[in-house]
């Protein structure tokens, strides 16, 4: 209320002190325990806006997008696409944007068009590093009445597109949208959210879901940690006893037409799709299907019936792996792979004759840690040796155990005490990944997308070159408690405080209050595109259908 009241005392007359207050204590401000959502707001906050008193009214039945520059099939579904989200949404009311009494918003005209002005031609695939920038101008003062959106790169395009969505105010049966300049690009180039589709099988209609949500959300990755101990849903030609034996059932799998469905609509929303297969440890599904792959565990100096990490004193193991990954690396077309290396435990190791003997004849007796490097080391140079020459992304344990990486591995930092491990990685010249604050599958009683959205990523103790060898972030859902029931809403909106951390500058993300209603806004927007996701506290969606 104060800060509500203050804020028109600049503005001279008493009435409108009164009506202010009055308006403040029906809407909720001033200490009611609620959060009242914003209005026209976006989320993730573009870098740079500027919005008039004028508004346009946009009418669904006379508006449509004008083509001006490059042409493709990704804009042509996009400009589909959008005018759906745009028009079919559930919400059929009228908010009051302002207090027609103590502001006033001028009516400019109808906006029957926006301006779509690709400069370059489409790109196919969407990459690390991608031009993501774009201007959108609504009614303008160098270009009164006018909707333009003007884009170098159709991921430009694309995030444009959804920012424009966001905008249009439901006003009955048209839209209202307020005169606007933004010109808006993303802080960090990696903005990405892992699944894991090994806990629990995760059908193709939601990873499907996901990705949609990471598109309206402006994230640019979806990490695909698609095998683990629990079960190997993919199914590989070259080795198909992999999933016969280690999927959890025949149903539950993800074949090669089903990964490039996925993958082309990551495409077409501007995400990629970075998959993980996590070795030599979270393999317990691949041994069935495999001879040989497994350590085998010895108690009482015979095989105990468990199994370890993957074999690194077996050589038949290596051009297992090549081939594998020589079939993975067809199937997922990003540059990246990632190749896991977290929590190996040596008890298995430890436990095998076999093992023991080998690391005698190296000179490396007692030295697990080396042992993984013998491991890790030649997973990493069969990779570069694929003919897809793919870059790889590893779990932060392949960096703190010493192993000799490749000055271009991309660390991936998910344990706790981050900061000194980001201060470490970046010193040695490594790009990295953060993961640490963002765990969705973690969750407690209260507001934890706050915790998230304070966690920023530059705290920890580095040079400008150390800065800049931060490449993002990554939320994380892992499975053991998450299945096709509850990804949606446990994943949503929290993962959106990672979006807006991720793509909006570090000012703009500093205060958690004012995002409040801005984030409360979305999570409705998200409501009425039909998206389950959950609520973040007291509040309601104005005009949502009941
Ligand atoms: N599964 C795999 C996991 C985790 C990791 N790898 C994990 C465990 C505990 C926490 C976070 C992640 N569930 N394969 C580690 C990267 Cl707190």
């Amino acid at each position: 209320m104060i800060q509500c009241v203050a804020c028109s005392l600049k503005g001279i007359m008493w009435r409108e002190i009164l009506v202010t207050a009055l308006f403040c204590l029906r809407y909720g401000e001033g200490g009611f325990p609620y959060i009242v959502p914003s209005v026209g707001q976006i989320w993730p906050q573009p870098q740079h806006i500027t919005t008039e008193q004028t508004y346009m009214v946009v009418r669904p039945n006379s508006f449509s997008f004008t083509l001006n520059g490059y042409d493709c099939v990704t804009l042509q579904d996009a400009l589909k696409r959008y005018t759906d989200i745009m028009f079919n949404s559930s919400n059929e009311y009228q908010i009051k944007k302002v207090d027609p009494w103590t502001k006033t918003q001028y009516f400019s005209g109808y906006l029957d068009t926006v301006h779509v002005n690709l400069l370059k031609p489409c790109e196919h695939m969407p990459y690390l590093g991608m031009d993501e920038q774009y201007s959108l101008k609504i009614d303008t003062p160098d270009d009164p009445g006018k909707g333009t959106l003007i884009s170098e790169s159709i991921w430009g395009m694309l995030r444009g597109l959804e920012s424009f969505s966001q905008l249009l105010i439901p006003d009955g049966s048209a839209y209202t949208i307020n005169s606007t300049q933004i010109t808006d690009y993303p802080r960090f180039r990696h903005r990405g959210l892992l699944i894991d589709s090994a806990r629990h099988y995760l059908p193709k209609s939601k990873l499907l879901e996901t990705v949609d949500l990471l598109g309206m959300n402006k994230f640019n990755v979806l990490h695909w940690h698609i095998v683990d101990d629990q079960s190997f849903p993919f199914v590989s030609t070259q080795f198909p006893n992999l999933s016969g034996k280690g999927a959890y059932s025949q149903e539950r799998l993800y074949d090669a037409q089903d990964i490039a469905d996925v993958v082309e609509y990551a495409r077409n929303r501007g995400v990629r799709v970075v998959v993980e297969f996590d070795t030599p440890g979270h393999t317990r599904s691949w041994g069935p299907g495999q001879d040989g792959l497994l350590t085998t565990c010895y108690s009482d100096g015979k095989p105990d019936g468990n199994y370890g990490p993957i074999d690194p004193t077996n050589d038949d193991n290596y051009d297992f792996l090549t081939l594998l990954f020589t079939e993975i690396t067809s199937h997922f077309p990003d540059h990246y792979v990632h190749l896991g290396g977290d929590e190996v435990s040596f008890d298995c190791w430890e436990s095998n004759p076999t093992i023991t003997q080998y690391m005698k004849d190296h000179n490396i007796t007692g030295d697990y840690g080396k042992l993984e490097e013998v491991y890790v080391s030649k997973l990493l140079q069969l990779i570069s040796n694929l003919p897809t020459k793919n870059g790889y992304i590893v779990w932060q344990e392949v960096f703190d155990n010493g192993v000799a990486i490749a000055n271009d591995t991309v660390v991936h930092v998910w344990k706790g005490g981050w900061q000194d491990e980001m201060a470490n990685v970046t010193k040695a010249g490594y790009e990295t990944i953060l993961s640490s604050c963002w765990y969705l599958d973690h969750i407690t009683y209260g507001t934890d997308w706050k915790t998230y959205y304070g966690c920023e990523p530059f705290s920890f103790n580095g040079t400008q070159t150390q800065n800049n060898l931060l490449v993002g972030g990554e939320a994380c859902i892992w499975g053991e408690y998450v299945d096709k029931a509850n990804l949606i809403p446990r994943v949503w909106p929290r993962a959106s405080a990672v979006a807006e951390k991720l793509w909006s500058s570090m000012e703009q993300t500093q205060d958690v209050n004012s995002a409040a209603p801005r984030i409360e806004e979305f999570r409705c927007k998200l409501l009425s595109r039909g998206f389950m996701v959950d609520s973040l506290g007291p509040s309601f969606c104005p005009g949502d259908n009941l």
